[in-house]
């Protein structure tokens, strides 16, 4: 008998700031939409959290409040794998390894993330920030994972995993599977408020550049309100032109679920403002909706589905661990 196995996929996100629209149009959304397609693997990856200034005082906190965001976005914790990256040795153990035999400083030296972070030429960071794609690499390597649904700021970092496990395959023995990147044809890449030139970030310095899930929607209204608008009145889709209107074009859209064609002939001979309120309503409905979902969780039933995650997840890894160790001499 023919057994139907299924495609595994495997995604994280760092509990580092708070988590805003752009994580969960261009991640946990994708992941929702796959989880039953899929055997899923979603991890709280807090160990690329520290690679960051961080404050270790709320950092628990933070792992829990991403696990809770991904139930209470719509991920089935009955279905999936939820653990924290932290609880299971065998990432930075493998990290170690990819470091040592296939990872290059010439392929970290490409990482566009690391230059935004660190600032061009800044060697007075931490090496975990400058090595944060192999740990990654390392966390998706471990699952034979077949798929990576990312936002595409970390379509390169996939790449970079995809490179390591071929070199990994050719040097040594074929170990590991090479995993695709899975990016959205909408809202891979939701852009700041204030800056839409820039991505939406957890850690750029203003509020006011994004829509944090757990931020009070009353917030929320004032800040699509004061988001950056382009010349002209005209509320067209075109990123290049006008890439506030058409970056909240593209938020409206994914969250009322209308296509961007009807918006614009919705507002056709609408003023900005009058968009940015009617957009400034749907957000606020989404996140009272969103935050509702949220604090029906309790923290305590979040350890538990963290911990028991974790008791799934870590013989997969292990085992790719252990065929690793293998094959590089040390077992
Ligand atoms: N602006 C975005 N639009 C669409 N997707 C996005 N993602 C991040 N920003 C956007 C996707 O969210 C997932 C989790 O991201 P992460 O925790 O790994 O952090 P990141 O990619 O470095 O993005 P952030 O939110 O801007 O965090 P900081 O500021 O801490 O770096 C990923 O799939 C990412 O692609």
């Amino acid at each position: 008998m023919i057994q139907n196995i299924k495609k595994r996929i495997f995604s994280g996100v760092q509990p580092s700031g708070n988590l805003h629209i752009g994580n969960f149009l261009g991640a946990i959304k994708q992941w929702v939409a796959l989880q039953d397609e899929y055997d899923s693997i979603f991890s709280v990856v807090d160990y690329h959290a520290i690679t960051v200034k961080y404050d270790p005082k709320i950092l628990r906190k933070k792992i829990i409040e991403i696990a809770k965001i991904y139930i209470a976005g719509g991920i089935d914790y009955k279905k999936v794998i939820i653990f924290q990256q932290s609880d299971i040795r065998a990432h930075t153990e493998l990290c170690w390894i990819l470091n040592a035999v296939s990872a290059r400083v010439s392929d970290l030296n490409k990482m566009t993330q690391f230059k935004d972070k660190a600032g061009e030429g800044n060697v007075n960071v931490g090496i975990g920030l400058y090595d944060y794609p192999v740990l990654m690499a390392a966390d998706i390597l471990l699952y034979n994972t077949d798929v990576v649904p990312v936002g595409d700021d970390q379509l390169q970092h996939v790449e970079l995993a995809r490179d390591l496990a071929k070199r990994f395959n050719h040097d040594y023995e074929k170990i590991f599977k090479i995993p695709e990147p899975k990016i959205m044809k909408q809202g891979a890449r939701i852009m700041s408020l204030d800056n839409p030139e820039k991505k939406m970030s957890k850690s750029a310095e203003s509020e006011f550049s994004r829509i944090g899930l757990l931020d009070e929607p009353e917030l929320a209204i004032k800040k699509i309100m004061k988001a950056t608008t382009d010349i002209g009145a005209k509320v067209k889709f075109n990123p290049k032109e006008k890439p506030g209107i058409s970056n909240l074009l593209t938020i409206y859209s994914l969250l009322a679920n209308i296509e961007i064609k009807k918006l614009e002939e919705k507002y056709a001979n609408i003023m900005y403002g009058e968009f940015k309120k009617d957009l400034a309503e749907t957000v606020a409905e989404f996140l009272n909706d969103f935050q509702k979902e949220y604090n029906k969780i309790d923290d305590k039933q979040i350890a538990e589905i963290l911990t028991a995650g974790a008791k799934k997840a870590e013989p997969i890894a292990e085992e790719t661990l252990m065929k690793v160790k293998r094959v590089i001499g040390v077992k």
